[in-house]
């Protein structure tokens, strides 16, 4: 599709005016928010990080691009969140402390709030007790916990611990997601499941909360 082409290149050029103009435009069309989101504002941003990788673009170009996607996430928003849904479980969202990166988890945020979970998001720079005193003063039943950089993904442990010596495992899951994680590291911090994007998020935490 001809469109999510220009919003990917959009995005990749960091023109935030260009990117909405054009998730407008794919709306009107009646393009699929999924197909605009994963073919569009994500493939784009594929594109930025393998370039940031091999040195050919830089952190301003990264920022323009992530203030871009963000333009385009603010217009498909109302649409992933659309529609009556029945209330389910509370989750307590956030970026682990030291990471800055919220454009993924933001993703998870509106999906999970558009399967009619209740989100709280703590943001970004959260240090792990807060995830668990906020899950245990909120009754939250799931903590989705991000990390993007390798330095920060060994804090998501800590999360973990903290509920265990609080006693509250039977009660709340922690589950984690980020480019850097897999299964295995999961599993290997004793968190429930890694979610390789927002769209599973959605799937695994239905499952934890027994589709409640
Ligand atoms: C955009 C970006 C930035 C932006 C962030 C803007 C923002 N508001 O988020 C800015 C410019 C600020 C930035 C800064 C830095 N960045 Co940066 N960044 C990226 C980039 C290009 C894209 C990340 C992104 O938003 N992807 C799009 C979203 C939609 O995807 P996602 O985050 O993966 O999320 C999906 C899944 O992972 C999953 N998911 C994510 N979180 C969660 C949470 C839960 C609970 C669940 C269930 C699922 C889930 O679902 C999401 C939706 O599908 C990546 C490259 C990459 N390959 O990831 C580098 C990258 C992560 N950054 C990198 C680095 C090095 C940095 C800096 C250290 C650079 C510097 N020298 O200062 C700083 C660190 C700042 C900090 N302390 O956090 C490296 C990390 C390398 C490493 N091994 O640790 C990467 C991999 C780039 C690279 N290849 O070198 N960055």
């Amino acid at each position: 599709m001809e469109i999510l082409k220009h919003i990917s290149l959009s995005l990749q050029a960091g023109d935030d005016k260009m990117v909405a103009h054009q998730v407008r435009q794919a709306i009107e069309e009646e393009l699929p928010t999924t197909e605009i989101l994963d073919n569009g504002l994500i493939a784009g941003m594929a594109v930025v990080g393998d370039r940031f990788r091999r040195q050919e673009v830089f952190l301003p170009e990264v920022l323009l691009a992530a203030r871009a996607m963000n333009a385009g996430m603010e217009l498909l928003k109302p649409l992933l969140i659309a529609g009556d849904v029945p209330t389910r479980a509370k989750v307590v969202l956030g970026s682990i402390e030291g990471d800055l990166h919220d454009l993924g988890k933001n993703l998870v945020g509106i999906m999970l709030k558009g399967a009619g979970f209740e989100v709280i998001d703590l943001g970004i720079d959260v240090p792990p007790a807060k995830f668990v005193d906020t899950a245990e003063a909120e009754d939250a039943s799931v903590i989705g916990i991000s990390a993007l950089l390798t330095t920060t993904m060994t804090r998501m442990g800590k999360v973990v611990e903290l509920r265990n010596e609080r006693g509250l495992s039977d009660k709340i899951s922690v589950i984690v997601g980020g480019a850097p994680l897999s299964h295995e590291f999961a599993r290997a911090i004793g968190a429930s499941a890694y979610c390789y994007d927002a769209a599973n998020a959605v799937e695994v935490v239905t499952d934890l909360t027994g589709g409640a």
